[in-house]
């Protein structure tokens, strides 16, 4: 059953990104209070917190591998419409290849530029949302995307992002959202944000879909993500959230 339409469809072919509005407002309002209940999960549980050093002190920065936890975001991320937008976007059935929550609470740190491919292993393509769980705005670090850009992996740095060369060439376009509003984007649509830089948090919720037929990889996935993140030297100067250098936030120390 599709639940995006062709001009949905066909904008995400041409930008490698498109807005869409798929949430009631009671699923929103749902989903708020998930994503608050979740932020209070212990650090020793079988899902990943990570935690940033912030001016107004320590603040969880991520959640990932909730949904085997959380029956709620089960639903909705592996079994309703979401996963039905995303197979409309890749032309067959999808399935959840990880999922995570950026809580960018108010004082949070942004993500420099990059693409999300060089950090998922076994398929090439992708296709992730952002959820906004609250207004996302320029002021508290929205997402900022690039159009038309998504055919290839672009040179990167030492860390696996984009080259600020090339990074500094691109039209970079705000994409603002309101609460509920779902921004989806491929895998090698370049992409970054600033810090929260307003007194509110800027929450958001990002599952990942690969092609059913390329395999169920999620457990394979979070394997090899602990594997990897184990050997990976850090400069110590910010928090290794993915197995690319991205996030700015300080570690707690
Ligand atoms: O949440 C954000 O501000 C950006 C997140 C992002 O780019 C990522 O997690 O790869």
């Amino acid at each position: 059953m599709s639940v995006l339409s062709d001009h949905h469809v066909d904008t995400f072919g041409r930008l490698g990104w498109v807005v869409t509005d798929l949430l009631d407002d009671t699923t929103v309002r749902e989903l708020q209070r998930w994503v608050a209940d979740i932020a209070t999960w212990p650090d020793d549980g079988p899902w990943l917190n990570y935690r940033e050093m912030t001016d107004f002190g320590p603040k969880i920065c991520r959640t990932e591998n909730f949904t085997p936890y959380h029956a709620g975001m089960y639903q909705l991320l592996r079994v309703g419409r979401l996963v039905a937008a995303a197979a409309d976007l890749l032309g067959e059935p999808a399935v959840l290849y990880k999922e995570k929550i950026n809580y960018k609470l108010s004082g949070g740190a942004g993500f420099a530029p990059h693409q999300d491919a060089p950090a998922y292993r076994f398929v090439d393509t992708h296709i992730s949302c952002m959820i906004a769980v609250d207004p996302s705005t320029t002021m508290n670090g929205c997402l900022e995307v690039v159009s038309g850009m998504y055919a290839e992996i672009l040179p990167m740095d030492d860390v696996g992002c984009i080259r600020s060369d090339i990074a500094r060439s691109f039209l970079w376009e705000p994409a603002e959202l309101q609460a509920g509003q779902v921004l989806w984007f491929h895998s090698r649509t370049p992409h970054r944000s600033g810090p929260n830089l307003s007194g509110q948090d800027r929450r958001a919720l990002y599952p990942t879909y690969n092609a059913l037929s390329e395999g169920d990889l999620r457990d394979r996935y979070y394997e090899q993500k602990a594997a990897e993140l184990a050997q990976i030297k850090n400069s110590g100067s910010t928090v290794q959230l993915s197995l690319i250098g991205d996030f700015q936030g300080r570690p707690v120390t």
